[in-house]
């Protein structure tokens, strides 16, 4: 039988069929996870993980039963999941850090001043693509100054992606990303400390739900005042998931989204002589040809063939990225 649509489990997003101990994960916490939508309850509640349930992450859909009637209600299925926002998890561990599950766009928040970083927000993009998502690339804090050489600077970077500049504090330019959303879809905001995603989320929840943080002025660190990735239901029908802002975010499992962002290289890569061309000094290599003909730019290959090094490595090696590049820098 369909859902009602004024009920919890169709405002969370669901769309299939009524289905018994059905909810969504809205926070996790280490062996427990916060779940809505049982019994179309509006408050979530804390259940233990059953044995050998695996690690839910926020937008997971569960189902949870009782062993017996006595019983409290358990996880115990994480159902399949559409789509898995990850990167690789800082540290020395050679894993992966599952970010948010079943979304639909990621909102990739940053802002005008000295937070705005074209790399790092590359490697968000690139991580999106590679979950077959839709990235949109939101500029905030436009009362502050003028983001056309912002917005510029990503067209040029990222022809394909979607960006656009809002201000959360004063509401400018919102109807034209939530027009963007389709009814009932979930978006995460990712970025860094400071750049507003938890003011963002507030304005769409409606409420004060998220504390936010003050930024000192001509600094452009952020106080990570968010310490937990947290999903809600928005007064605009749509779901958002808020997050910690990330200082570092490594690639993983990422070479889909790599050769999304950079088809035109791969396409060329294809073209070269030898099929395992390096485009250093081989001959026949149609990358060197296209960079001296000036059809692309020698930073581009530069950047790809780092970000294609870090995309293998983090899979066969425990070796760590530098710092400084997965901050945003470039060697
Ligand atoms: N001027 C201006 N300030 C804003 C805007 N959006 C957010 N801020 C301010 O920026 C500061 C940081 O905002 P938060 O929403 O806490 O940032 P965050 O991205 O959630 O940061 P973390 O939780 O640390 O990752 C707060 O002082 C906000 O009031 C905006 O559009 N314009
Ligand atoms: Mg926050
Ligand atoms: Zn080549």
């Amino acid at each position: 039988m369909a859902l009602p649509s004024n009920s919890i489990l169709c405002q969370l997003g669901w769309s299939g069929s009524e289905d018994t101990g059905l909810g969504r994960v809205v926070s996790t916490e280490r062996g427990w996870a916060n779940v809505l939508g049982l019994d179309d309850a509006r408050v979530p509640q804390l259940l233990k993980l059953s044995q050998a349930v695996g690690q839910p992450v926020v937008g997971d859909w569960v189902l949870c039963s009782k062993k017996n009637p006595q019983d409290n209600l358990e996880v115990n299925k994480i159902l399949n999941r559409t789509s898995l926002l990850q990167r690789r998890a800082p540290g020395k561990v050679l894993a992966s850090q599952p970010i948010a599950a079943n979304i639909d766009i990621v909102g990739i928040v940053t802002s005008v001043g000295k937070r705005f970083n074209i790399n790092k927000i590359e490697r968000y993009v690139i991580s999106t693509l590679a979950a077959e998502v839709t990235p949109i690339v939101i500029v905030n804090k436009i009362d502050k100054e003028d983001p056309k050489p912002y917005l510029l600077e990503l067209k040029e970077a990222f022809p394909t992606i979607t960006a656009i500049a809002i201000s959360a504090k004063t509401g400018e330019y919102l109807p034209d990303f939530i027009s963007l959303l389709k009814t009932r879809s979930t978006v995460v905001f990712v970025g860094d400390s400071g750049v507003g995603k938890s003011t963002l989320t507030n304005v769409f929840v409606g409420l004060e739900i998220q504390p936010t943080g003050l930024v000192r002025d001509g600094d452009a660190k952020g106080r990570h005042t968010t310490t937990r990735r947290e999903l809600f239901i928005t007064n605009s029908e749509h779901v958002i998931v808020d997050t910690p802002g990330m200082r570092e975010f490594g690639l993983w499992n990422a070479r889909h989204g790599l050769n999304t962002l950079y088809q035109d290289m791969v396409e060329l890569e294809a073209q070269c002589k030898f099929s395992d061309c390096k485009h250093l000094s081989e001959p026949g290599c149609a990358v060197k040809e296209a960079i001296s003909s000036d059809s692309i730019p020698a930073v581009r290959l530069e950047n790809y063939r780092r970000l294609s090094e870090e995309i293998e490595a983090s899979h066969t090696t425990g070796v760590r990225v530098p710092k400084d590049l997965l901050r945003g820098g470039r060697k």
